[in-house]
């Protein structure tokens, strides 16, 4: 069968691990069965001699040289390691040679152990081989790749977490105690017939509702999890000449957006990203809102609109010379929960007017002169990015994983209706089947060869 053939595929694999290009080391990463006996040959000692399986010490370095045909000319000077199997990252042997950052040594080094056997290896192929070894499961092979894309300290810390697996050990302990309720609820259906007293289902909705409880709040607290990875959106909102755009690359410490005295200079939405106490943000610059008959400002301001209701936070600009005007009395009005009120321009306030904000929480900043920076972060960071403490346990970061979740959690909330109005075990006992289902595969216990592709398709090549 083709589909089992490439799923257990262990023929040995390399591939670079350190990033293209000029380096002063390059690390070229091989795994597999019957990875040594190919690689030797291409091997020799300092003084030329041929190297031999005695000569790799596991998990010491070794001096060795690289060769080229014919001849055997020297190619590079590398340092050799040798993970045995199963004490390696793949669970295979493993052999790491860390070379000079040639990028053309590497290329050729490279096609010598391709026409030795050794295959170049496809994107995460090495950490999708430690998941089917057991090495690891699949929330943390994904943390592993959340980690190395890690945009923010932040990030990289709920990635660590995971990949040492809280998250698995969490899922895992439910799975067990689910498997306990299945075990009572099919224990039941088999002595149906005789006369046995049906086991209490207090016991086993107390239980269930608990298992439910957690789940629910690993789901909860899903949504922001992703958003530690994917950033979270924050929009910059206000009538035009404001100083939106001026705020924009204040807050990106570089001029970005375009800052222009005429009003309705940003017709485009503008984004970049920032890292806002340790959090990834990406920031929005836009068009002014104001009502004009000009088509392409027109255009900004809709996209204005319609990035405002996707974004995470909105930054309402207003001018703090000018104060409250008619149009921004509208616009506040269009302000959801997650909303902050900027007063800018503080260093032309003259204290004429009250500076208010109704509901939202209010700051004073001066794009000009940066008074305010810090207060507006640190306000951003709690009003508008609200994680659970650093520190609290495992976060879903994964779109992928909280799917698998959701379909869990929601299986569950009707196996316990059922269970409520009396069904027999088995009839509750099918969505607390499709329950588990959704959590094995959460974890990667039920491998299916596309998930799996799917999933290491998005790894770099030598992880
Ligand atoms: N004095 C002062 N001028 C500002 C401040 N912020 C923006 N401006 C000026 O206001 C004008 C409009 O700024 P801009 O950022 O383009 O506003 P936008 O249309 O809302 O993007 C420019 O001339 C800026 O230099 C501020 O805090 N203080
Ligand atoms: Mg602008």
């Amino acid at each position: 069968m083709m589909g089992s053939e490439s799923l257990f595929d262990d023929g040995p694999i390399a591939a670079l691990a350190t990033p293209p290009g000029t380096s002063a080391v390059a690390i070229i990463r091989m795994s597999g069965a019957g990875l040594i006996p190919r690689l030797l040959p291409l091997l020799r000692r300092p003084g030329g001699r041929e190297v031999f399986l005695e000569d790799l010490k596991p998990r010491q370095l070794r001096r060795m040289d690289v060769v080229d045909d014919p001849e055997s000319v020297l190619l590079d000077q590398v340092m050799v390691v040798w993970f045995p199997a199963p004490h390696s990252y793949t669970g295979e042997d493993v052999v790491e040679l860390q070379g000079h950052g040639s990028p053309v040594v590497v290329q050729r080094i490279l096609e010598r152990l391709s026409g030795a056997g050794i295959r170049p290896a496809r994107p995460g192929e090495f950490t999708r081989r430690a998941c089917l070894n057991g090495k690891m499961d699949l929330t943390q092979a994904e943390a592993i790749a959340a980690l190395i894309n890690a945009s923010s300290l932040r990030s990289a810390r709920e990635a660590v977490r995971q990949m040492e697996g809280s998250l698995s050990e969490r899922i895992k302990n439910a799975r067990d105690r689910l498997l306990t309720i299945l075990a009572h609820l099919e224990a039941s259906l088999d002595f149906s017939d005789e006369d046995v007293a049906p086991l209490p289902s207090a016991g086993l909705l107390k239980e269930m509702g608990e298992v439910s409880e957690l789940l629910g709040s690993l789901l909860r607290g899903a949504s922001m999890g992703i958003r530690l990875q994917d950033g979270f959106h924050l929009i910059i909102i206000g009538r035009p000449n404001v100083g939106k755009s001026s705020l924009f690359n204040r807050m990106l410490g570089r001029k970005r957006a375009i800052v222009s005295p005429v009003p309705g200079t940003t017709r485009d939405c503008i984004d970049s990203r920032v890292e806002i106490r340790g959090f990834p943000v990406t920031l929005l610059d836009t068009a002014g809102l104001r009502v004009t008959d000009e088509p392409v400002e027109a255009e900004g301001i809709q996209l204005t609109r319609e990035q405002m209701v996707r974004a995470d936070g909105v930054l309402l600009v207003l001018d703090a010379e000018v104060g409250w005007t008619d149009e921004d009395r509208v616009l506040v009005q269009g302000l959801g929960e997650d909303s902050l009120v900027i007063w800018n321009k503080m260093d032309l306030y003259t204290g004429e007017h009250e500076l208010v904000s109704g509901d939202w929480p209010m700051v004073c900043v001066s794009s000009v002169t940066g008074d305010g920076m810090d207060v507006l972060e640190g306000v951003i960071a709690e009003r508008l990015l609200p994680m659970p403490l650093d520190g609290e346990g495992a976060v879903i970061m994964v779109v992928r994983q909280k799917e698998a979740l959701a379909r869990a959690v929601k299986a569950l909330a009707e196996c316990e209706a059922w269970i409520i109005h009396g069904k027999p075990g088995e009839v509750t006992s099918i969505p607390l089947r499709s329950a588990l289902e959704a959590l094995g595969e959460l974890v990667g216990h039920v491998t299916q060869e596309d998930l799996l592709d799917r999933i290491f398709s998005t790894f770099c090549i030598g992880k």
